[in-house]
């Protein structure tokens, strides 16, 4: 718990544990020596002696606050608060689940010992609650150190290596603790030669990493290549079936558990984007995963197998391949015949991390397997942490979308659960995203970005929560004790931001309208005569995918009722979502009463308006932020400005061109 002071502290500064601190706190943890255990006893007693409290026993001193280890909850991860009198008692059957439970006290501060007299248990969604780096050991020639990373350098290797000193592995993970997160993936899934070798003569190195993790409650996972028996072991195959392929696979599993007996499993993004994988032996998805499956079966350990499988070179001109149908082809002819101990890890969307895109309808065609739905939180292709973009209502919608109507109510982070209509219950689930965290000083490049990262853990733990909420708590820990003008001004900044983002940028489901390569900063035929698959096929006429059945690609098959005949249907299709499932002229009137056309040009003139409001709200309140948030803040802001100014010019005077049809209101357009 040692914080580096140059370190920005984020939603656990010092102030935040005085409530606890200044208390009378017994701990109660029986015989318990966990690494964990031992945690609880540390953040305890650093507490107290911050704030003035006492560490005391519980049997004779009348505690106001007490830690007990009590044996029945069948989740270890689980806590239940007990509010009688002014006092309140922990339980939890585990270490873990104290740990969870200081963090509960410490983020509802005083409130926590206001609360009225009563018990209430709480316990989390799934128990696999990952984030994934997309960092690597050695810097990229174009991705960097972090692959998609907008936060500096990488926190866990610097110069070709795993950095020495990993003190700032610590405070993450306690960061990550607090906000309900407990197994995170150290490496890009690309993996280049050294990565590969984080499993063989690396080895070590990983197992100082997971020293660090453990004491939060953090497992550590690791992402393999699908070539590492030919890139390590010297043999000349991957293919799955081959026995001397399987046997190098369990001496691999057999070694990284001998020296990390808690280690959490692999990750591996196969036959994808350029990575090796089964296919090149003719063998399925379900081949490779069930192969690796049996050679950490024995160590209890996971496999995280990614669904991202898409032709990434395809020709533009062939207008039958629809790269948003790939992972449900994929992956959906092989349910049930996944090993129990894989994960199957699937973006939350059919193309890649959009800020509008549908749901992906492969996570709704699996009831017999283990899935992981997978979210991004660095922002790709949400502004590089440049943009002011708060993710929370965005996840939050996407983790309760009713895949099979309102009625039936079963949500996304149903599915994760392991709650499918069509599953037995068993087939359990979680969550997966990527970090936006790197050696920044504010950790996330823009100060406010941290607060997405506290979201995505809040909604791990519990996918129901109010996103705004979060927020409000986030503000509330990161800016302790400050004037109601940092509250209302992050909520008047970020409350709307995801939706502000997406006026400005790509309208009604179209995609990937960026930059290529970067994917900052608009370009609207970026990617429509590329490799890649994502493509709008914009003419003078008209704009969109065609993804319907009876003219188009036939994707919207894909979906169960009623979604398969909701988007379907020109008459039902939601407005947001429009271009992605079918192409229309831009003169189609929308749900809203307005055109394609003019709802392009209204939307993108409303989101610069919007952002130029969020600046001068910011420049009327940025005093009362502390100076260093301030600084970075303001620098971000004249970035967003730049930036939106341009992706408002050039959507608007793409599409006036193409169409030739005016904007209704005489704004310029060039
Ligand atoms: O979104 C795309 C990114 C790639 C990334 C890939 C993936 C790690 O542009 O940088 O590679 O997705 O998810 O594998």
């Amino acid at each position: 718990m040692t914080t580096d002071p140059a370190v920005h502290p984020a939603w656990l500064p010092e102030a935040s544990f005085a409530p606890l601190g200044s208390r009378r706190v017994a701990v109660d943890l029986r015989d318990d020596v966990s690494p964990v255990g031992a945690t609880v006893r540390a953040e305890v007693a650093a507490a107290v002696a911050a704030h003035g409290g006492a560490v005391v026993d519980a049997d004779h001193m009348s505690p106001d606050v007490v830690f007990a280890l009590v044996p029945g909850d069948t989740d270890p991860e689980a806590f239940t608060v007990t509010s009688s009198g002014g006092a309140v008692t922990i339980a939890a059957s585990d270490a873990r689940g104290l740990l969870y439970g200081l963090f509960h006290l410490v983020r509802r501060g005083e409130a926590a010992f206001d609360a009225t007299d009563g018990t209430r248990r709480h316990a989390p969604h799934s128990p696999l609650r990952m984030l994934d780096h997309w960092d690597n050991i050695v810097v990229h020639p174009v991705m960097g150190q972090v692959e998609r990373g907008y936060s500096g350098g990488s926190i866990f290797y610097a110069d070709g290596s795993v950095r020495e000193d990993l003190a700032r592995v610590g405070q993450y993970a306690r960061l990550l603790a607090a906000s309900g997160i407990n197994r995170v993936a150290i490496n890009n899934v690309n993996v280049g030669p050294l990565e590969t070798r984080l499993i063989g003569d690396l080895l070590p190195d990983v197992v100082r990493i997971a020293d660090v993790f453990r004491p939060y409650g953090i497992t550590t996972h690791v992402s393999v290549s699908w070539a590492s028996p030919v890139r390590l072991g010297g043999l000349t195959t991957s293919d799955p079936a081959s026995p001397d392929v399987q046997e190098w696979w369990a001496g691999a599993a057999d070694r990284v558990w001998a020296a990390i007996p808690d280690f959490g499993g692999f990750v591996i993004k196969a036959d994808s984007e350029g990575q090796p994988g089964p296919f090149a032996y003719g063998r399925t998805h379900a081949d490779g995963a069930n192969m690796l499956a049996a050679a950490v079966a024995p160590h209890g350990g996971l496999v995280h197998w990614r669904a991202f499988v898409y032709n990434h070179e395809q020709d533009w001109r062939d207008r039958r391949t629809d790269r948003a149908k790939a992972a449900f082809e994929h992956f959906a002819p092989y349910d049930g015949t996944f090993a129990d101990n894989v994960i199957v890890q699937i973006k939350h969307g059919p193309l890649d991390f959009q800020v509008r895109e549908a749901m992906s309808p492969a996570i709704a065609a699996l009831p017999g397997t283990r899935v992981a739905p997978e979210f991004q939180v660095t922002t790709e292709y949400l502004g590089h942490q440049r943009h002011a973009v708060y993710l929370g209502r965005m996840w939050s919608e996407l983790l309760g979308f009713p895949y099979w109507g309102a009625e039936d109510g079963r949500t996304l982070a149903d599915v994760a659960a392991g709650r499918h209509p069509s599953g037995d219950g068993t087939r359990v689930g979680g969550f997966a995203a990527v970090s936006n965290v790197g050696d920044d000083v504010f950790w996330t490049g823009h100060p406010f970005s941290q607060a997405n990262l506290y979201a995505w853990g809040r909604l791990t733990w519990d996918p129901t929560l109010d996103p705004i909420g979060i927020l409000d708590e986030w503000i509330g820990l990161t800016f302790p004790g400050a004037p109601a003008a940092v509250r209302e001004t992050v909520h008047a900044v970020l409350d709307e931001s995801w939706e502000t983002y997406e006026l400005y940028t790509a309208p009604l489901g179209v995609c990937f309208m960026v930059q290529p390569g970067s994917h900052y900063g608009p370009s609207p035929d970026g990617y429509e005569y590329s490799p890649w698959g994502t493509y709008h096929f914009a003419d003078r006429d008209g704009i969109g995918v065609d993804r319907t059945r009876a003219t188009g690609t036939g994707f919207t098959g894909q979906y169960p009722a009623p979604w398969s005949d909701v988007y379907e249907s020109l008459e039902t299709c939601p407005d947001e979502l429009l271009l992605f499932f079918h192409h229309v002229p831009y003169s189609h009137v929308l749900h809203s009463g307005t055109t394609v056309i003019q709802h392009v040009y209204d939307t993108h003139f409303e989101g610069l308006e919007r952002v130029l409001e969020s600046v001068r709200l910011w420049t009327e309140a940025e005093d009362a932020f502390p100076a260093d948030v301030a600084e970075r803040v303001s620098d971000r802001f004249a970035e967003q400005v730049r930036s939106t100014t341009d992706w408002r010019d050039v959507i608007n005077t793409y599409f006036l061109r193409k169409s030739g049809i005016q904007d209704a209101h005489g704004r310029t357009i060039y």
